[in-house]
């Protein structure tokens, strides 16, 4: 199977969902960019205090907060690893890949979860986060289409992108994802 991958989507993808499922039935590290700044909210660290304004209007932290972040975790480690909302845009694809290049640890396989955004703000409304009100997520799709989307042709023309519906349920989305793992 796969072991170095990104999960690519619109907020409320599932992307966080099945990663985790997946990181823990295979033993892969789950570096979710999300998750980790809002650990460093928590701690109340200065990275955490910059990180909390944007996040909470929904906008894009600093890529230079980010980097720092992804590279600690990924430098020196030697097990497979799922990338979960990172890279956000293309500044942060180039340094990503300029990291694994250092490493030697290309990315196998983009998963890009497709889905309406009807259906996003369902999800993200009824999981009810400090930035999951109405106004925040439509800020956080424009967010979306503007700056992440863009990564899903670049990663389709280096040859790495395979997409699948994000609608069902979440053993359906969890199937589907272990067919093109396989
Ligand atoms: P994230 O934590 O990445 O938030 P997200 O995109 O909303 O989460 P995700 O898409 O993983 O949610 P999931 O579908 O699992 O980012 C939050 C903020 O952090 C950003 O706005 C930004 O400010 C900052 N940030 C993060 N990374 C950054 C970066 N690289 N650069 C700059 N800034 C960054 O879950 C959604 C809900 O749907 C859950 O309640 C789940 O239970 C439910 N769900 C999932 N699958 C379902 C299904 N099949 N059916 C029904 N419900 C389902």
């Amino acid at each position: 199977m796969k072991q170095r991958l990104l999960f690519l989507g619109p907020p409320g993808a599932g992307k966080g969902t099945q990663a985790d499922r997946l990181c823990k039935k295979n033993n892969l590290l789950h570096l979710s960019t999300g998750d980790l700044l809002r650990s460093e909210v928590q701690a109340g660290t200065d990275l955490g205090q910059k990180a909390q304004t944007i996040m909470s209007k929904g906008g894009l932290v600093s890529d230079e907060l980010v980097l720092s972040i992804v590279k600690n975790k990924l430098i020196g480690l030697d097990s497979g690893w799922l990338l979960d909302g990172f890279p956000r845009n293309v500044f942060q694809a180039q340094a990503l890949e300029d990291l694994l290049v250092q490493v030697d640890q290309p990315i196998q396989l983009v998963v890009f979860l497709k889905i309406d955004d009807g259906l996003l703000i369902q999800r993200l409304l009824a999981r009810g986060r400090d930035d999951d009100n109405e106004e925040v997520i439509r800020h956080r799709l424009e967010v979306y289409k503007n700056m992440t989307a863009p990564l899903v042709d670049h990663y389709r023309g280096k040859g790495l992108l395979k997409a699948i519906s994000g609608s069902g349920t979440i053993d359906e989305i969890s199937n589907r994802i272990q067919e093109i793992l396989e």
